[in-house]
């Protein structure tokens, strides 16, 4: 990428320079939390790991034209990087790793990754994967029969979109012109599978024309260029103008979970080219260049992260464990 393309991008966004910073701390905040907890699995403590590496940039940028507590969000297993721009601090997340009374996702019910937090209006999922978009489409038509302009939006693989779950909830969004955003990380891997054995189509964007919503297709590793295309969406849903659909292709830098081996079906120069390409250093070489970020800075923020975790990490470890009595409260089947 041109400087020329990089200045452009800074200017245009619309962003005061004390936002961009924050937006990349929540990126850094995100790696730094994911990748603990892939020590803490090697360690036997954390149970399960599903990472948003390389997801990150698609994440922060949407996230930064929603209202935090008043637009809602479906998430997906990926999106530690979206909670955390939507509210979420690294302790409530660890509370989850460590399934403690005190967790606010589901208070030690769901795996970790099954994001929930109530006063940030981020909604918890199930794991079957696209069941996420029936809700947030409910979610949307609530907020259109009660004349709100709360905008849900909701986030899921490419590989999930060949689920019923995500017609049917794309359908109902076209046909009532709801406020909802489907956002695709298209990470080219549905685990193993990858995109061209999932559908015949290069950006699942072009589908969107056919459930009569807007269709969007960004680079997901363009923390700006997404925001851009986020911030259209939502005026376009506040506006009663109706749904969209954006996909944004993203990186997966780990294995699908810390269940997989990725060196089994992927080949290392695919990643290692991927990698060169990390969003959040693309990021941080924008900001540096522009002048909006300078090294004493970069530093501070990496540092205040890391105190971030090893703090969440050590309080949650020490938290209380879940009470066996209330183990059935909320839970329904
Ligand atoms: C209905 C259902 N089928 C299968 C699974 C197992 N599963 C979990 S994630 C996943 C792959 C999803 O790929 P994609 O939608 O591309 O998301 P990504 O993990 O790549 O971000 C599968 C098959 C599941 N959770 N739910
Ligand atoms: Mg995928």
């Amino acid at each position: 990428m041109s400087e020329t393309v990089r200045q452009t991008q800074l200017r245009s966004a619309g962003l005061a320079d004390e936002q961009l910073v924050t937006m990349y701390g929540q990126m850094v905040l995100a790696r730094a939390i994911d990748r603990r907890m892939w020590v803490l699995n090697r360690q036997g403590k954390a149970p399960f790991v599903i990472s948003g590496q390389g997801h990150e940039a698609a994440q922060v940028g949407a996230a930064a034209a929603l209202r935090p507590g008043v637009d809602w969000l479906v998430p997906y297993y990926r999106d530690l990087a979206f909670c955390i721009a939507m509210g979420m601090t690294a302790l409530d997340f660890m509370y989850s790793v460590f399934a403690r009374r005190a967790d606010p996702n589901s208070g030690a019910r769901q795996m970790p990754s099954h994001f929930g937090l109530k006063n940030s209006r981020i909604v918890t999922s199930s794991s079957p994967v696209a069941t996420q978009i029936i809700h947030a489409a409910g979610i949307a038509y609530a907020s259109k029969v009660r004349r709100l302009d709360e905008v849900a939006v909701t986030c899921i693989g490419e590989g999930g979109t060949s689920k019923g779950d995500w017609h049917e909830g794309l359908n109902f969004a076209g046909v009532h012109r709801l406020p909802f955003i489907c956002i695709v990380q298209d990470n080219d891997y549905a685990i193993s599978v990858p995109h061209r054995l999932q559908m015949g189509v290069d950006s699942v964007a072009k589908r969107a024309e056919g459930y009569g919503l807007a269709g969007e297709a960004v680079d997901g590793g363009d923390v700006l260029a997404v925001h851009a295309v986020m911030k259209r969406a939502v005026e376009r849903a506040r506006s009663g103008g109706g749904g969209t659909l954006i996909a944004a292709k993203v990186a997966r830098f780990t294995s699908h979970s810390s269940d997989d081996d990725q060196r089994r079906y992927r080949p290392q120069e695919e990643l290692e080219s991927l990698l060169r390409r990390d969003p959040i250093e693309r990021f941080r070489t924008q900001l540096l260049d522009e002048g909006v970020l300078d090294e004493a800075a970069d530093e501070r923020i990496q540092q205040e992260a890391t105190s971030e975790v090893n703090a969440a990490v050590q309080a949650a470890e020490s938290a209380e464990p879940p009470d066996p009595s209330d183990a059935t409260k909320g839970v329904f089947g």
